[in-house]
């Protein structure tokens, strides 16, 4: 469990210029679950979220797994709405980080506020809107994605 929520963390985003004259390095292109979900609450179909729409989306989101009207989840619960809108039981943010009162339960509000921070992280432009592109997750191809560059593997001693 927590070697998987190891790996759902979000990769650090590290860019590499390429050497001179080498071919630039394909880019791995993802969207981290937390950002997946933010990018359906565009409401207006504009392909942009705005902290409302946020709010407006998290909320629905939040009901459709409270259909007891409790106003906050269980940790089973909140797996429940994590499966659902985030696509596993164990993607961030993990209920610990959410639940700031420490009371168990994750409020509508916790959940807005820790993603609130999301939206400020990602807003790189700081115009209170998320586009897709601020919304995505570049890295560089790292060494070990498949195995290592051909060059390494058929280099020969130089001939004279
Ligand atoms: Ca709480
Ligand atoms: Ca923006």
């Amino acid at each position: 469990m927590l070697i998987l929520s190891f790996l759902l963390q979000a990769a650090p985003i590290v860019v590499t210029a390429p050497q001179p004259g080498a071919p630039q390095p394909p880019a791995t292109m993802a969207y981290e679950p937390a950002a997946m979900l933010i990018a359906t609450f565009d409401a207006d179909g504009d392909a942009r979220v705005t902290r409302a729409e946020l709010e407006d989306g998290l909320a629905a989101s939040f009901a459709a797994i409270d259909t007891a009207r409790a106003e906050t989840l269980g940790y089973i619960d909140f797996a429940d709405w994590a499966e659902r809108f985030l696509g596993d039981r164990n993607a961030l943010p993990s209920p610990f980080e959410i639940d700031r009162d420490g009371d168990n339960r994750v409020s509508l509000r916790e959940l807005q506020a820790r993603f609130s921070e999301y939206f400020t992280r990602y807003d790189r432009d700081r115009d209170g809107m998320l586009t897709r592109a601020e919304l995505l997750t570049i890295r560089a191809r790292v060494f070990g994605d498949d195995g290592p560059p051909n060059d390494l593997k058929k280099r020969k001693p130089p001939r004279r």
